[in-house]
Order: C-alpha cells, then structure tokens, then sequence
C-alpha cells in the first residue's frame, strides 16, 4: 500500500498489523457481543449487511493525494462532519457490486489517468478536459454539504470542488438547452459490476444522470474532486464527480467522463430502472415517502457507523430550502418527485 501523504492515518496503519484471520476473529467477536448469531436468522438482512460492513478493513488503499483549495464553506450546516474512514468506507457505487463495502473493495485500481471528460451537445465551445486542465483552470474550495441517500442514510462531507457553472459557462450553452445530462465511466474489463447484471444491480450501463440547465448552473451544484482535502478515493466517484446536496445521493454521479447539454430532459438510470421508485427531480423530500419506506427521518452516520446512527428528521430540500426553493416555484413536487 502506498499513500500520497508519507502519512499513514491511524486505521490505516491498524489494518496492516492484522492478518485477515484475525479481523475475522474479531468481528465474529463483535458479532456474539452483540448477541447476534454470525448469521442470525433474528436480524433483518439490511442490518446485517449495515454490521458487517463496519467490520471490514479495505485490503490496500488507492493512492490518494493533497489537493490545494483556498475558503471552505458550511451554507448554514452546522452538524459534526461524519469521519473520513466512514466517508470512504460506506458507498454506492454499483459499477463495483451493490454492497456498501464493494466500492472500497474492489475500486481500488480503477484507473484514472489520464482522465478527459467531453462536454458537448447544446453549446457554442465544446471541448475535451484533462482533469489537470481543469485544476489549472477552475480554483478548487471546501464544501461542507449534507448528503442524503434515497436509502434514508445520511453523512455530512467536506468536498473540494468547483461549482459546474464555470464549466458550463466556459461552453456557452445555447438558447436550445435545458437540460445537462452526465455519463460514468462505461469499462467492463476495470468495473465488475458492469460485467454481469447480478453484480451490478441490473442497471444497463453506463449510469447517467440529468439536471435542468437551471439547477446544474444552480451555485451549490458542484464538480467534486477531493474530499477531506485530499483527492477522492476511487469509491466516492475518482477522479471527478457531482454533487448536488438538496437532492438523493443518486443524483451525484460519479467518474464522470462526458457531459452532454441538451434541449430537452435526458434519461437517468434509477429513474428508467424503477420511474415510480425514483423521480427525475429526486429533491430530499421528507413528505414524499419511497413506496417502500418512509423518508421522513434518516440515519445519520458518525463515529460508530450504521448500527449506531442516530436517527433524525429529514429537511425539505435537505436543509437547502433557503438557497433552491425558487427553483420549484411553479412545480408540483409531490407529482414532480
Ligand atoms: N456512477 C455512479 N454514481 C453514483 C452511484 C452509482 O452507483 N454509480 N451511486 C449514487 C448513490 S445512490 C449515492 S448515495 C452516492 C454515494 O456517494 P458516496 O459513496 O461518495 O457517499 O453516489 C451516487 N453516484
Ligand atoms: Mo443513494
């Protein structure tokens, strides 16, 4: 394992000293203290899943480098950041298998250099970016953002990012376009879970994702490339992803390698995998429940991970509403989901 920094955090440096039989032992350990059968018929399988996944330590970690950034801001969120080694452990990243621990398992070499990504579509200056270019080109700053899964989990993050208006206005949309649609990564041969659709939760990649021109001009929709204040493990979307914090997590594409304007609203993958499920617009709504599962609270992950998440309300907007809701004015968001 070989790390940027010439430092080693403190977990990183306690999972070279065990030997895999011995964090085995360990969880078992944990496990029975917790009055769980290692497979306990009593525990709900997401639960399961939720404790295993904080047990397990990553096998070798991705290079992961500092990246200059100059302000860092908070946009009224007041809450303790959830801790790097929670950050990068606990993931969605479908193109590496659909458990939580997937992403750090098996993302690790994923390769990304040299990385372009191609804006084209309704634009008067497409063009072709290395992720270097863009460092040259647009500062990066903090962003202390909330970001609240579909799945009713929920961690604070400090990114290292730019807001994708610069870029986009670098390319000068068209008077056509209203629409911004993003592209992952589509590699088979390093993403296994683009190998077999049982891997990859059945969705037909690559994953893509939209916005309204509007919302992806917004000043808090954000083209991330670092967080913490190093360059992004591979698992939270390396080497360039978007957030967009009023909304699911779904909607913040990772590894994005093309960005298309367009004149009217682009497909995107969970929308066109389940429509009734996941809505274009996937604002955090806490008064529009999933059909499966109340979205009026969520799991906010900290020190002790999943199990011990504390469980609080979730906002409109997640705590955005000040800087977005006059995007909506005229929509029916319980139609408009
Ligand atoms: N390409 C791609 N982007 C993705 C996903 C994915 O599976 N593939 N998962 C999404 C979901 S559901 C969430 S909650 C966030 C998780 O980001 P994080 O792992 O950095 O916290 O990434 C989103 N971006
Ligand atoms: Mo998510």
């Amino acid at each position: 394992m070989r790390l940027g920094m010439g430092k080693q955090a403190k977990w990183q440096l306690a999972a070279q000293q065990v030997t895999p039989e011995s964090v085995f032992r360990q969880r078992r350990r944990i496990v029975q203290a917790l009055g769980l059968s290692a497979i306990g018929a009593s525990v709900p399988m997401g639960v399961q899943a939720g404790l295993l996944d904080w047990f397990g330590e990553p096998q070798r970690a991705a290079e992961t480098t500092p990246l200059p950034y100059s302000g860092s801001h908070r946009f009224g969120i007041e809450d303790p950041l959830t801790p790097e080694q929670k950050v990068i452990s606990h993931n969605n990243f479908y193109e590496f298998g659909t458990a939580k621990t997937d992403p750090q398992q098996h993302a690790q070499e994923l390769s990304t250099e040299p990385w372009h990504i191609e804006i084209s579509g309704e634009v008067a200056r497409p063009g072709r970016y290395s992720v270097a270019q863009l460092l040259a080109q647009f500062p990066l700053e903090e962003r202390i953002y909330r970001m609240r899964c579909v799945e009713a989990w929920s961690m604070v993050i400090p990114w290292l990012g730019f807001p994708l208006s610069q870029l986009l206005e670098t390319a000068q949309p068209s008077s056509r376009a209203s629409h911004v649609a993003f592209e992952t990564l589509y590699d088979p041969k390093q993403m296994r879970g683009q190998r077999a659709r049982g891997i990859g939760g059945g969705i037909d990649f690559p994953y893509v994702e939209g916005l309204t021109l509007a919302e992806a001009m917004h000043p808090l929709t954000l083209l991330s490339l670092g967080l913490y204040g190093k360059t992004l493990p591979p698992q939270n979307g390396a080497p360039i992803r978007l957030v967009v914090p009023w909304k699911y997590g779904f909607k913040s594409i990772k590894s994005i390698v093309r960005i298309r304007v367009t004149a009217e609203q682009p497909p995107t993958t969970w929308n066109q995998l389940a429509a009734h499920e996941y809505g274009f617009y996937a604002n955090v709504n806490p008064a529009v429940d999933h059909p499966r599962w109340s979205q009026a609270s969520e799991r906010r992950i900290g020190e002790g991970g999943l199990l011990s998440a504390k469980r609080i309300a979730t906002e409109p907007f997640n705590g955005y509403g000040e800087f977005v809701e006059d995007l909506y004015r005229d929509l029916d968001l319980a139609r408009h989901f």
